[in-house]
C-alpha cells in the first residue's frame, strides 16, 4: 500500500513552540502556565504540554473580547468577509500540516481529516464569508450578541472550532473558544493562521484546559452567549448555570441516532452507507447511525453480508492512507466503552467482531455489532459514541417509526428503501433534526443541524445557524410631527 504520511511537518511547529503551548489572547501567546498533556492515541507519545486554562486567563481572554468587540461589529459585513474568505483561503493553504496535526492528536484515519475534516473547515469559512457580505440585507434590524464563548469536544476538534467560530465572527461577533483538553493542537494552529492573515487582535481567543476552564467561561458575566457541543451531561449543567443570566445559549448533544433499513433497499449501498454511519471517525460521532433497524423478512441476509463487510475494516495506524479505522481519542474513552459492553453482555447482548489483531498499545478497538438487545438494554438506550453497531429488527413501517422514536435523543436519522412514497411517508415521522434517505453523513454548510430532545436546541450552519449569533434589535429614529 502507500506509505504512511509523514508527520515530519506537524512535529516541526510543535518544536517551533518548544511543545508548550500558553493561551493565544489579543493576539499574543501568554506565557504557559501549569499544564497537561496532550498525547497521541495511537502511540501514547506525549505531543505537547498544554496549559490548563485558570479563571484569571478567562478573564483576560473576556476582557480582550470586549476591547475588540465596537471595532469588529462596526466593520461592514463586507470588510469582515475578506478577513473570513482569507482564514478560509489559509486553511487551504495549510491542510496537509493541519490534517497531519489533527489525526496524530485525534486519532482518526488521515483519509478522513484529509479529505473530509480539514475541506470541510475550509468551506465553512467560505460559505459564512458569504453571509458576511450580505448580512445587512439577509438580516435587517439584527445585532451580534457580543462576546461569545464558545465549549467544543474531541471528536472533530478543527471542524467544530469552524462550525462555531465562522457564523459567530460573520455576524459581528468577537469569541473566546475553548477546544476540549484531548485535542487542542489545531485550534493552537488555527490562532496562528488568525494571526498570520491580520485578524484584529482580540477577535478571536483561544484559551485552553479542562472542564473547569470550561465552566469559568460559562460562568463569566462578561459573556453574552454560550455556545457547546459536548456530552448531554455537560449540556445540562450549563443550561441550569446560564438559566436566569440573560446569556445566550446553543447546545449541541448527544445521539443515538437510528438507521432503517427496508426490505426493499438497495443492500449493497446501505451497508456501504452504514459503514460510513457507524464507523467514520470510530463511531465518535454525534449523528452517528448506531441503531441499526433493519426489516425482519432481511434481516438474516442483511446481518451475514454486513459481518462479511467489517471483516473487510483495516484498523490500525491512522497516518497509513488504506487505514478505516484509526485510534479512539483517549484511554478514558477506551474504558467507558468497555464498560457499557460488558454491562450489555451481563444483560445478555451478543457481539460479533471480526477476526485479527489490532495494534495493542494505542487505543484501538476492532468494530462490533451487537445483537439479542431489547429496546430498553444499556446498549440501545446510551449513547457508546465507538465503534459499535447496536441492531434489532422491525416487521411493519408503524413498528420502525416506533423504534427509531423510542430514544432520549433525536440528532439525526437514515431511512433507506427504493420505495421513495415508503421513505418520504417515514421521514417526517422521525423526531430527528435531520433525516438523510438513501445517503447518510450528508453535511452541508447552508443547511441547519442540530438536535430534538436530548440531542439539545439551535442549529449549526445554513441561514438558522447565522441567526442563532444575532439578536433581533429594531431602531429607528422618528422625526417629531411636524406642526399642524
Ligand atoms: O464530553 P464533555 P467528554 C459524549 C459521548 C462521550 C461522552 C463523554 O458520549 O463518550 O460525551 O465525553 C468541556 N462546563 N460526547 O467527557 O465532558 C470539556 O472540557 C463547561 C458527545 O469528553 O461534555 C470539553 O471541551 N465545559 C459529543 C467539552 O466540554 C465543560 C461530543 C466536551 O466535553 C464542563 C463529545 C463544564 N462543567 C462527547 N465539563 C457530541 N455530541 O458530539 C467539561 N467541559
Amino acid at each position: 500500500g502507500p506509505a504512511p504520511e509523514a508527520p515530519d511537518q506537524a512535529y516541526a511547529w510543535l518544536d517551533s513552540h518548544d511543545r508548550r503551548f500558553g493561551h493565544y489572547i489579543d493576539g499574543a501567546w501568554t506565557e504557559p502556565g501549569t499544564t497537561f498533556s496532550s498525547d497521541n492515541p495511537a502511540t501514547g507519545e506525549s505531543l505537547a504540554q498544554i496549559t490548563d486554562g485558570s479563571a484569571e486567563d478567562v478573564d483576560r481572554a473576556v476582557a480582550a473580547a470586549r476591547a475588540a468587540l465596537p471595532g469588529w461589529s462596526a466593520l461592514s459585513g463586507y470588510q469582515r468577509g475578506k478577513y473570513l474568505y482569507a482564514i478560509a483561503r489559509a486553511v487551504q493553504k495549510h491542510a496537509r500540516l493541519f490534517s497531519v496535526l489533527e489525526s496524530l492528536d485525534n486519532g482518526k484515519p488521515i483519509r478522513e481529516s484529509r479529505d473530509i475534516d480539514i475541506p470541510l473547515v475550509a468551506r465553512h469559512f467560505y460559505h459564512h464569508a458569504g453571509w458576511a457580505t450580505h448580512l445587512e440585507r439577509a438580516f435587517p434590524d439584527h445585532v451580534p450578541y457580543g462576546v461569545c464563548g464558545q465549549i467544543i469536544p474531541w471528536n472533530f476538534p478543527l471542524l467544530m472550532l469552524a462550525w462555531k467560530i465562522a457564523p459567530a465572527l460573520a455576524a459581528g461577533n468577537v469569541v473566546l473558544l475553548k477546544p476540549a483538553e484531548f485535542t487542542s493542537l489545531t485550534a493552537l494552529l488555527f490562532a496562528e493562521i488568525c494571526d498570520r492573515i491580520g485578524l484584529p487582535k482580540g477577535v478571536v481567543n483561544i484559551v485552553t484546559g479542562q472542564g473547569d476552564t470550561g465552566a469559568a467561561i460559562v460562568n463569566h458575566s462578561g459573556v453574552d452567549k454560550i455556545a457547546f457541543t459536548g456530552s448531554t451531561e455537560v449540556g445540562k449543567i450549563i443550561r441550569a448555570a446560564s438559566a436566569g443570566t440573560g446569556k445566550g445559549l446553543s447546545l449541541e448533544l448527544g445521539g443515538k441516532s437510528p438507521y432503517l433499513v427496508f426490505e426493499d433497499a438497495d443492500i449493497d449501498s446501505a451497508i456501504e452507507g452504514l459503514v460510513d454511519a457507524i464507523w467514520f471517525n470510530q463511531g465518535q460521532v454525534c449523528c452517528a447511525g448506531s441503531r441499526l433497524l433493519v426489516q425482519e423478512s432481511i434481516e438474516e441476509q442483511f446481518l451475514t453480508r454486513l459481518k462479511r463487510r467489517m471483516a473487510t475494516l483495516r484498523v490500525g495506524d491512522p497516518l497509513d492512507k488504506s487505514v478505516d479505522i484509526g485510534a479512539l481519542v483517549a484511554p478514558v474513552q477506551v474504558e467507558r466503552i468497555r464498560d457499557l459492553m460488558k454491562r450489555g453482555v451481563a444483560e445478555g447482548a451478543h457481539v460479533y467482531e471480526p477476526d485479527g489483531d489490532v495494534p495493542s498499545n494505542g487505543c484501538f478497538l476492532k468494530p462490533a455489532l451487537v445483537t439479542n438487545v431489547s429496546p430498553a438494554s444499556t446498549l440501545v438506550a446510551e449513547e457508546i459514541f465507538g465503534p459499535v453497531l447496536v441492531a434489532m429488527s422491525f416487521r411493519t413501517p408503524e413498528e420502525a417509526v416506533q423504534l427509531a422514536n423510542n430514544t432520549r435523543y433525536g440528532l439525526a436519522a437514515t431511512v433507506w428503501s427504493e420505495n421513495i412514497n415508503l421513505a418520504l411517508d417515514i421521514a417526517p415521522k422521525l423526531k430527528a433534526g435531520v433525516v438523510w434517505i438513501n445517503g447518510t453523513n450528508n453535511f452541508d454548510a447552508a443547511v441547519g443541524f442540530g438536535g430534538y430532545k436530548e440531542s439539545g436546541f439551535g442549529r449549526e450552519g445554513g441561514r438558522e445557524g447565522m441567526g442563532a449569533y444575532l439578536k433581533p434589535k429594531w431602531e429607528k429614529a422618528l422625526k417629531p410631527a411636524a406642526a399642524p
